[in-house]
C-alpha cells in the first residue's frame, strides 16, 4: 500500500499528484497505476496511467470538476489493494492556479456562507486598504491569473515588491539613481576583457569597499563615441537590476555614471554563460546536479514574476554560472535586450524575437506575460538536459513555428528523466493559461531533488518501458525513415539505417543505443539526437496504448 496522493498542483486541465513510497526493497516497485474518474459520473467509466515514479501529470481533465484518484502499485507479484479514494479539483479559469489562497477562500465561502464573507472582505477592505483587490476583480479572468505578471504597470500583490519600468520616468537618469550605486571609478580594478556585450567589452576585476572584503566582479563598459540614446539604453539594464534582490538573479554592485568610460559592475560569474558552460562539460554532471541549476533558474523566474517582470528573453545564454553552480537569472532590459540578441529575428509583425525559446502567442501577437516565461523555461530545461544543444537543432526559424502549430515539441533529451520531460511538456502547452506557474515549478523541482529516486525513470530506458506493440499504429507525423531522418535533421543517415536493416518506423522504435552506435552514428550529439527522436515514437506508442485503458 502507498501513502497519501497529494496534489501538488491543478490547473484548467491537468492535476499533478505525488506519494510516499512504499515501504518495498529497492526496485521492487514496477510502476504504480492511477485510476480515476469524474466524481459526477460516479466509477462508470474510468480512466487509468500508469507511473515509474511515485508522481504523476494528469492531463486532459476538463475545468472546474472534482475527480477522484486511487493509487495501486505493481510489483513483481501482482498488484496492491488500491489505497482510499482521493479528490480533487481542477481549476476554473477564474481561479489562481493551485493557490493555497484560493483553497482557503473555497472553505472560507462553504464554511461561513456568502454573507459573512461579505462581511470580512469588508473588514479586510477597511483595515487594509488594499483597494488593489477590487481593481483586480474588475480585470478579466485570465488578466487575474496573471494579475502581477504584467510588464512594467503591474497591480502588485499585498506586500510584495513590484518592478518599476525605468520608462515611465520622464528623465531616465533619475531611474538610474534611485535603482543603482553610484560607484567612484578608483574602488574598480580592470584586470581582463572576458568577452564583447552590445555596447562595449565585458571586463573582469576587483570592487574594493571601505570596510568590506574585496571582491570579485564584471564589468560592462559603454564604450566611447556613444549618443544619448546608446547611453541611456546601456544604463537601463542596470535600473532593472538594481531592483532585484534574489540569489539566483545577478546582482548589481552599481555604475560609474558621472566619469568615462561609463560602467555597469555586478558580481563575478566564474563560470560564465550557462549555454556554452554545459557545451564545455557536456555529460560531467548527475542530473540532480542539472536538477539543481534548474531549480535555482525557476527560483529566479518565480521572483521576477512575483515582482511583475517578464524576461522576454529567457535562453540558457543569459543565464550566467558562479563556482559553485549556483544559476543567475541575467540580461535584463526588455525589448532592448531582444535588439541585442544575435537569437532574436524579425517576425511579420515586425518585432524582433528568438523564435525558438518563445511561446507561439509572444510570437504571433507579442502577448508576452509570466505564462510566456513558462514557455521559454521549459526550452531552458532542454537546454540544460541535453548539455546546450541547440533547440530544434538545424530547423529553421518558420519550421520551428509550423511545427510548433502542427503539435511537434522537443522530444526529451538523452538522459532525461521521465519527470523533466513531462514538466517540458506541461510548459509547452499551446494555452497558456495551462502552463504552470513558476511557484508551482519549483516546488516540483525541489521534490524531486528531495526524492531522487523519482528521477530514476528515464525517457530513454527502453527496456524499462512497457513492450511496445508488434505493429506500429499511427506515427502522427512521419511516415517513412527518410521523412522521420529529415525531421531531426539527420539526413545523412539514411542510407546507414536502410544498410543496417532499420528500414520501418517498427523497427526503429525497437533500436537501442548501442543498435544507433553500431550503424556508424559517431558523434555523440547525433547520437543523442537520434536516441531522444526514437524515444519519443516509444513515447506516442505507449500513448496510444494508454488510450485503450479507457474503460
Ligand atoms: O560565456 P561567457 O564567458 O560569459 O562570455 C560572456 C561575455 O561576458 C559577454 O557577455 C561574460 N559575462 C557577462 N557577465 C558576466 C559576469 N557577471 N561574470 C562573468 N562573466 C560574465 C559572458
Amino acid at each position: 500500500m502507498v501513502g497519501m496522493l497529494k496534489k501538488d498542483w491543478a490547473s484548467q486541465n491537468s492535476i499533478a499528484l505525488s506519494w510516499l513510497e512504499p515501504n518495498l526493497p529497492p526496485l521492487a516497485v514496477v510502476d504504480y497505476e492511477i485510476k480515476y474518474y469524474e466524481k459526477e459520473h460516479e466509477e462508470l467509466s474510468y480512466s487509468s496511467t500508469r507511473t515509474k515514479v511515485p508522481s504523476v501529470i494528469i492531463t486532459g481533465l476538463k475545468p472546474s470538476t472534482c475527480y477522484v484518484f486511487s493509487l495501486r502499485t505493481r510489483t513483481s507479484a501482482g498488484h496492491s489493494a488500491y489505497s482510499p479514494k482521493y479528490e480533487y479539483e481542477t481549476t476554473d479559469d477564474t481561479s489562481d492556479m493551485a493557490s493555497d489562497q484560493g483553497q482557503v477562500l473555497v472553505i472560507v465561502t462553504a464554511a461561513v456562507g456568502g454573507f459573512t464573507l461579505l462581511i470580512i472582505l469588508t473588514l479586510f477592505f477597511l483595515i487594509t486598504g488594499r483597494c488593489q483587490w477590487y481593481i483586480k476583480s474588475k480585470m478579466s479572468s485570465e488578466d487575474k491569473r496573471r494579475t502581477n505578471y504584467q510588464n512594467g504597470h503591474a497591480i502588485p500583490y499585498p506586500g510584495v515588491k513590484t518592478y518599476v519600468d525605468p520608462d515611465t520616468y520622464e528623465d531616465p537618469a533619475q531611474a538610474v539613481h534611485e535603482f543603482a550605486k553610484e560607484i567612484d571609478p578608483t574602488r574598480i580594478r580592470i584586470e581582463r576583457v572576458i568577452g564583447a556585450g552590445e555596447f562595449g567589452e565585458v571586463c573582469s576585476g576587483r570592487l574594493r569597499t571601505p570596510g568590506k572584503k574585496e571582491i570579485a566582479v564584471a564589468i560592462k563598459t559603454l564604450k566611447g563615441g556613444y549618443v544619448e540614446r546608446q547611453r541611456r539604453d546601456f544604463l537601463r539594464e542596470a535600473s532593472i537590476m538594481g531592483q532585484f534582490d534574489h540569489p539566483n538573479i545577478i546582482r548589481l554592485e552599481g555604475v560609474v555614471t558621472k566619469s568615462r568610460p561609463v560602467m555597469i559592475v555586478v558580481e563575478y560569474m566564474e563560470n560564465g554563460s550557462l549555454d556554452s558552460f554545459l557545451r564545455n562539460h557536456d555529460g560531467h554532471f548527475t542530473v540532480i546536479q542539472l536538477v539543481g541549476m534548474l531549480r535555482g533558474i525557476a527560483s529566479g523566474m518565480k521572483y521576477l514574476s512575483d515582482m511583475g517582470y517578464v524576461h522576454r528573453d529567457l535562453a540558457a545564454r543569459n543565464i550566467l554560472v558562479n563556482s559553485n553552480l549556483v544559476c543567475k537569472v541575467s540580461d535584463f532590459g526588455l525589448s532592448r535586450v531582444l535588439e541585442d540578441d544575435p537569437e532574436a529575428a524579425y517576425t511579420t509583425t515586425g518585432g524582433k524575437i528568438p523564435i525558438r525559446w518563445t511561446a507561439p502567442e509572444a510570437i504571433a501577437y507579442r502577448k508576452f506575460s509570466s505564462a510566456s516565461d513558462a514557455w521559454s523555461y521549459g526550452i531552458v530545461m532542454w537546454e540544460v538536459m541535453s548539455y546546450g544543444e541547440r533547440p530544434y537543432w538545424e530547423m529553421s526559424n518558420q519550421d520551428v513555428i509550423l511545427s510548433i502549430e502542427e503539435g511537434y515539441r522537443l522530444p526529451a533529451p538523452m538522459g532525461c528523466p521521465v519527470a523533466l520531460h513531462q514538466l517540458m511538456l506541461h510548459c509547452w502547452q499551446k494555452e497558456r493559461s495551462q502552463r504552470p506557474n513558476f511557484i508551482d515549478m519549483v516546488s516540483f523541482l525541489d521534490k524531486l531533488i528531495r526524492n531522487p529516486s523519482s528521477l530514476l525513470a528515464l525517457v530513454e530506458d527502453i527496456q524499462c518501458l512497457p513492450e511496445s506493440p508488434g505493429e506500429v499504429g499511427e506515427y502522427p507525423m512521419f511516415i517513412s525513415i527518410g521523412d522521420w531522418l529529415d525531421s531531426i535533421k539527420m539526413s545523412q543517415y539514411k542510407n546507414s539505417f536502410v544498410a543496417a536493416g532499420f528500414s520501418t518506423l517498427d523497427s526503429v522504435a525497437h533500436m537501442t543505443i548501442e543498435d544507433v552506435r553500431r550503424i556508424g552514428v559517431v558523434l555523440i550529439g547525433h547520437q543523442r539526437r537520434i536516441v531522444s527522436s526514437i524515444q519519443t515514437l516509444r513515447l506516442q506508442l505507449l500513448h496510444e496504448q494508454e488510450k485503450g485503458f479507457h474503460v
